[in-house]
This record gives structure tokens, sequence and C-alpha cells, in this order.
């Protein structure tokens, strides 16, 4: 009689997440700072400056003043304690001898399409889900479910160390991958052997790999439910699943309980969505020091002028336009205010976006100082096709500082 070989789970989904993504761009350009701890989060000020020899002046975050965070950090930094979202001059105290530089999107969102494009040879059905990482279901790639040897996944390992060979060799960039049987999982497990990770789990590695990790570790456990959840004596993802389900639904409602319960059990049948559309796109920037609605009016007006053109600029650049315009206000002590209204027709311009972002502002308070201000544009669209584009860019024209202010539609 033959031995049984141990089932295949029904997919095989693979989480890639690019290791310190924006620094490993970074490091690209400059080769000199490899190993070294580097933050990305300065502004261009902070650029390297070339000295005549031909070496360059890298800019120490210890000579650092201001309020910027950190955008992210190579793991030499990290072993300082510096992470994503820290403050740079807090960050300056832990590692001050590491590197400070500006971030560039533009070259991070060139190596975004590359690393994609990559894969996409690859393992065509990918979900993309932001700038440095993808789902992929491998579950129809040939070989993918062939054994190797006595090893099952055997194929699937292969095919994710290809995977990262090819985004390698397209990029210069290193990644980690997850592959289980599914994106929960998957999500998870890109992130346990992280540099330049390979983690292939099945539902038979639950209670040893994923069990003895903290809850929060699951994609859709935030703050709040994390805080809770550790109020009621549950850490772990173990702790989760062990949970009396009447316990959770008392506190988190039967909707949230029931996927809470389901999660920390590894279940999760989302499928990869190939193709999906933002919700909206933004642009904030936090001041360098708090700002006056009065009396720092004119610098205030130039900063809001500048975060609609940027945001034009993108959904120009990204092929949208959008009817919901919003604005994000922080406020000296973090206090938050959020605002937005929908036009009836679709924009697309910074003269547009500004003339409506204006009218929310316009229902603040605005006697507190203030210390970040963002305009986003929602209910996006696609201008449909050459033509629809033209006449939109004509209308543009016709009234240069766009819509009046009649044709704009209040729902507060
Ligand atoms: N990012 C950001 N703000 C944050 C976190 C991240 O702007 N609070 C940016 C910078 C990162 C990129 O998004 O380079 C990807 O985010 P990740 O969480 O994947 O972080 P990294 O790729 O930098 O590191 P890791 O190796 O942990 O994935
Ligand atoms: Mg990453």
């Amino acid at each position: 009689m033959a031995e049984p070989t141990p089932a295949l789970p029904d997919r095989l989904i693979a989480h890639l997440d690019m290791d310190a993504f924006y620094a490993s761009v970074e490091l690209l350009r400059y080769p000199e700072l490899k190993g070294l701890p580097v933050v990305v989060g300065g502004r261009r000020a902070h650029a390297p400056q070339l000295r005549p020899d031909g070496t360059r002046e890298f800019f120490k975050l210890a000579d650092y003043t201001g309020r910027g965070v950190v955008t992210t950090s190579t793991y030499a930094a990290r072993a300082f304690g510096v992470f994503s979202a820290m403050g740079l001059m807090k960050a300056a105290l832990l590692a001050p001898q590491a590197i400070l530089l500006p971030a560039d999107f533009d070259a991070y969102r060139h190596y975004s399409r590359l690393f994609k494009d990559a894969v996409r040879e690859l393992a065509p059905v990918i979900e993309d889900r932001g700038i440095d990482e993808i789902y992929i279901d491998l579950t129809d790639v040939p070989g993918a479910r062939d054994p190797v040897g006595h090893d099952p996944l055997g194929g699937a390992r292969a095919l994710a160390r290809e995977i990262k060979n090819s985004v390698w060799r397209a990029t210069g960039l290193t990644c980690s991958i997850g592959v289980t049987p599914n994106k929960l999982l998957s999500k998870i497990g890109s992130e346990l052997e992280k540099p330049d990770g390979l983690t292939v789990l099945t539902m038979d590695d639950l209670p040893t790999r994923i069990w003895p990790l903290p809850v929060r570790r699951i994609n859709g456990i935030g703050p709040k439910a994390g805080a809770k959840l550790d109020s009621l004596d549950i850490h772990t993802i173990g702790d989760l699943a062990a949970a009396p389900p009447a316990l959770l639904a008392q506190h988190f409602g039967p909707g949230y309980s029931l996927w809470l319960h389901e999660a920390a059990l590894g279940q999760d049948d989302r499928p990869v969505v190939t193709y999906s559309e933002p919700v909206s796109i933004s642009r904030e920037t936090t001041f360098e020091r708090d700002l006056h609605a009065k009396r720092d009016r004119p610098e205030l007006s130039r900063i809001f002028t500048a975060l609609c053109e940027q945001l034009a600029s993108d959904l120009q650049r990204k092929g949208y336009q959008g009817r919901t315009i919003g604005i994000k206000l922080r406020f000296e002590g973090f206090r938050t205010v959020t605002r937005d209204l929908t036009l009836e027709l679709p924009v697309q311009d910074a003269a547009a976006i500004r003339r409506a972002a204006g009218l929310c502002l316009k229902r603040v308070d605005l006697s507190q100082r203030l210390r970040l201000l963002g305009v986003r544009v929602g209910k996006l669209s696609r201008p449909g096709d050459v033509d629809s584009t033209r006449r939109s860019r004509s209308a543009a024209n016709a009234a240069p500082n766009g819509p009046k202010p009649e044709n704009l539609r209040l729902f507060s």
C-alpha cells in the first residue's frame, strides 16, 4: 500500500512585503550606506551634499531639529530601537550617528512598479496592497502544487524562492514572503522571518507558529480592539482562539466577534482580488511649528494650495477624478477633525479641489493653533474615455477657477 500523502490545502496564497522598502531603495543610490543605521523621513534640506572630492556628506540624525517623524528605517537602525512613526528627535537620542535622508516618492513608485512587474511574469494573479506589498494566488501556477521529494509543499516553496530571486534581479532589493492557505495567515507569515524571509505554513503549523503571537499581528485587530482584548486577558492569538465566543460577542458585537474567532483559528476565504480601485487619495503635512489660522494666514494658505496642487497631480498621474473633497486638521494637543463635501461632478484640478476644501475649512472652528493639514479626494472615478477627459479639460479651461460655488452641493 502506498503511504498516504498529506493533503495539500485548497489554495496556496502568498503575501510579499518588501524589506525596509524606502530605506532599501535609498541604499541602491548610496551603496556606501549599506549596513549603517539609516532613517528616511527628512526634508529636501537633509539631502546629502557632494564634496569637491566626489564623496558625499550625509546628514547625521544628531543634527536634526524639528518635528518630522521616521517614515522607515534600515534594520541596522531598528537595532537601536528606531522604527516607523517615531519622532526624529527621539530617534536621534537612540541613534545619533544614524544617517537621515529625505523621502523620494517617485523613486519608490518606480521600484514598486518594477517588483510587481517581475512577480507578475511568474504568477499573474496579484492583488496590489500598496506601494510595497502584494498578495499572490499561487494555486494555479504550474508546479506550485507539485511535491518535491517528501515535501508536499516543495513546489510552492521553490516557486516562492523563484519569485524572491526575480524581485532581486529586477530591483536589487530583498523581500519577505509568506505562503499559506489564505491571505490572513500569509500576511502574518511574511513578517515572521523578515528580512529576506520565506515562511511556508499549513494549518498544522497554527498552534506552534501563529498562536504564540500577540493578537495585534492579525491584520484587522487595531489598537482599540487590541487594548480591549488585553483588558479581557486575551493577549495571544491562541488566547483568542480559546476565548468563549459568548464573551467575545458580549464585548465586540456579533459580526466582529465571529470574525475574531475565525481569524484566531486561521480561517479566511477572501479571494485574491486582482483589481481594486483606491477608495481615496490624500496628501497631508505636519508643520514645522504650530500655525494659527489668522496670524499665519499667508503661510497656511501657501501650504494649503501646495497640498491641493500635489493632490491634483497625484490624481492626474493615476488617472482619477473625485467627487468628495475632504480636509483633515490636527490641532495642538492632537485633537483631529475632518470635514468633507460631495460635489455634483467629479473634479481633478487643483483649483477646484482648493475651492471645495476651502468650503470644508469654513466649517471648522479655527481658534486653536494647527499642527497638521491634510486634503483628501474620495468617491473616485476614471474620466470615462479619451473624449470625456478632453471634455473635462476644456471645461476646466473655460472656467480656470473650477466650478463656481453655486455649483457645489454641500452634504454635511
Ligand atoms: N511607511 C510610511 N509610514 C509608516 C510606515 C511605513 O510611510 N508609518 C512607508 C515606508 C515603508 C513603506 O511604507 O518603507 C512600507 O511599509 P512597511 O510597513 O512594509 O515597512 P518597511 O518596508 O519599511 O519595513 P519592513 O521590512 O518591516 O516591511
Ligand atoms: Mg515592507
